[in-house]
């Protein structure tokens, strides 16, 4: 079909079925005709396509729960989903087909606002896309993260894992435990370069922040409107000297403690011998689940060193009443001893694939990330898995030779490599297949403490992870892939994104 469909002064958007969640497709659709034209696109409730507008509309015949067929012709453009995800992806579509200056957030004098005719059916091949930030070891604030959220939703993916507590800040406000934020949100200085050079230096910076509830509330129901679930993660029972710092009681040893200024592991963890330690979470994710409403709590469970458990008389001592093993098994009655909880909230859990060790919690989901094997057994266990394995998407590794780039963590990850991921292990059987929902890329902030950085360490990297959640594996083509990002990193200039310009190719490989 040759020509453009162009949006006029005219040009209205027509909901069939007219409700809060499709009226936030068509909304969002109206908002960017918007800003570079400086005419507003009305959204009004119509059973029939018009001439010069576009046709929204819930057809129970398309079979995937966020696929669409997205129709433009010269005339009309109409827009079929099953539901009102599919309808906002086909809206992104939309716009990945604008020309770039509609990313503009202000008029442009005699801006023409066309798309190409054309006919795309489509349908994601996994329904969980998600990516991760951690905003503890270094703090991004609410409008960097809606930032990342808008990115999330661009590019199809639908949820936002926020890393929220850890041993370098604590960063949500819970009102019952006001010290959290006080004293857990902020840190003495931070190491400069890597950790485990000796002799540490530091910056001796005071550095720190956190979201308050009514901040929380606002992204929440930001990333809702991009249909963009968030988890919340609490960290448990490692990765918790920020609370320990703010509440040493909870610790085995009774403290003190410092907020963390370096990175790695910390022996000091919540105890879990003691009830207060259990009354303590259950109070605070009380309060997380009143702010999230998704279905999936993270609970971390990653890193926890027992190293203070096998000493402590009250760790040893509910070891022997509960009848366990040892520190691994204590571990898992931590897990699941909050599962029960989370699950009588109605909610479930997700941890890291250290919570298969002792035994896994009877309706936790996954996330492998030491490789896939945590994966791969969690999903023959029957358990729903989440891939996010550090050598694929890791995007605090360098994603090029390091020599010539800012500090990161280590590793070496580039484009090409992220992109060769296929989420589905060869291993399973096709039974068990249906436990992997899909993939996660994770940016972790030990090293990346501004947006700038965040940026250039995440793009377009973050873009080959939601091209591998969205797409058929065998429709995978790098070079194809990349000739594509040639033409949308300009939408990415215009938008102020700091991407990556280097060596997208692995030129390690052994061709
Ligand atoms: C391991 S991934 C961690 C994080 C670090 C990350 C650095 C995971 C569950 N734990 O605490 O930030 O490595 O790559």
């Amino acid at each position: 079909m040759n020509g453009d469909f162009v949006f006029t002064t005219k040009s209205r958007i027509i909901l069939s079925t007219f409700n809060d969640e499709t009226l936030l497709a068509a909304d969002f659709l109206s908002h960017l005709v918007a800003n570079p034209t400086g005419f507003k696109t009305k959204v009004a409730e119509g059973k029939k396509p018009e001439s010069g507008s576009v046709f929204m509309m819930l057809d129970t015949a398309i079979k995937d729960k966020e696929g669409y067929v997205l129709t433009i012709t010269p005339k009309k453009i109409i827009i079929k989903a099953k539901s009102a995800p599919g309808l906002f992806y086909a809206v992104q579509t939309i716009r990945q087909l604008m020309p770039v200056d509609v990313e503009k957030p202000f008029v442009v004098e005699g801006f023409r606002l066309a798309v190409p005719a054309c006919e795309i059916k489509d349908a994601p091949r996994f329904a969980y896309r998600g990516m991760h930030l951690d905003v503890c070891r270094h703090f991004f604030p609410p409008g960097d993260v809606k930032r990342y959220i808008d990115m999330i939703a661009l590019h199809k993916m639908n949820t936002f894992h926020w890393h929220l507590t850890d041993d370098q800040g604590w960063r949500i406000e819970i009102k019952k435990y006001p010290r959290l934020t006080e004293v857990g949100a902020f840190r003495k200085e931070t190491l400069v370069g890597h950790d485990g050079k000796q002799p540490f230096v530091y910056d001796g910076k005071p550095y720190g922040g956190f979201y308050t509830q009514d901040e929380i509330r606002d992204i929440v129901a930001y990333a809702k409107s991009k249909f963009v679930t968030i988890i919340p993660e609490i960290e448990m029972p490692g990765h918790a000297l920020a609370a320990l710092a703010a509440y040493p009681a909870l610790s085995c040893t009774g403290g003190p403690f410092d907020v963390y200024t370096r990175w790695g592991v910390v022996d000091d963890v919540y105890c879990a011998g003691k009830e207060e330690t259990f009354n303590f979470l259950e109070d605070v994710l009380t309060e997380v689940i009143g702010l999230f409403p998704g279905k999936y709590i993270h609970i971390g469970g990653d890193e926890c060193p027992k190293t203070r458990w096998e000493k402590c008389p009250l760790c040893q001592k509910r070891i022997k009443a509960e009848g366990l093993k040892d520190e691994q098994e204590l571990q898992s009655y931590f897990i699941r001893r909050i599962e029960k909880f989370l699950n009588s909230k109605g909610r479930k859990i997700i941890g890291w694939d250290e919570i298969l060790e002792g035994g896994l919690a009877p309706e936790a989901a996954v996330m492998s990330w030491r490789g896939t094997d945590g994966g791969i057994a969690a999903a023959q266990q029957k358990h729903d898995v989440i891939m996010t394995p550090g050598e694929y998407v890791y995007l605090d590794h360098y994603q090029c030779e390091p020599a010539d780039q800012p500090l990161a963590i280590g590793g070496y990850l580039p484009l090409e490599r992220v992109y060769s991921y296929n989420p589905m292990p060869s291993e399973l059987k096709s039974e068990e297949q249906k436990y992997i929902l899909g993939i996660q890329g994770n940016v972790w902030t030990e090293y990346i403490g501004t947006r700038d950085y965040l940026d250039y360490m995440t793009y377009p990297r973050m873009i080959a992870i939601a091209e591998t959640g969205w797409t058929q594996d065998r429709l995978k083509d790098f070079d194809d892939f990349l000739a594509r990002f040639e033409a949308s990193g300009k939408r990415y200039d215009v938008m102020g994104i700091n991407y990556f310009k280097g060596e997208y190719r692995d030129t390690r490989a052994v061709r």
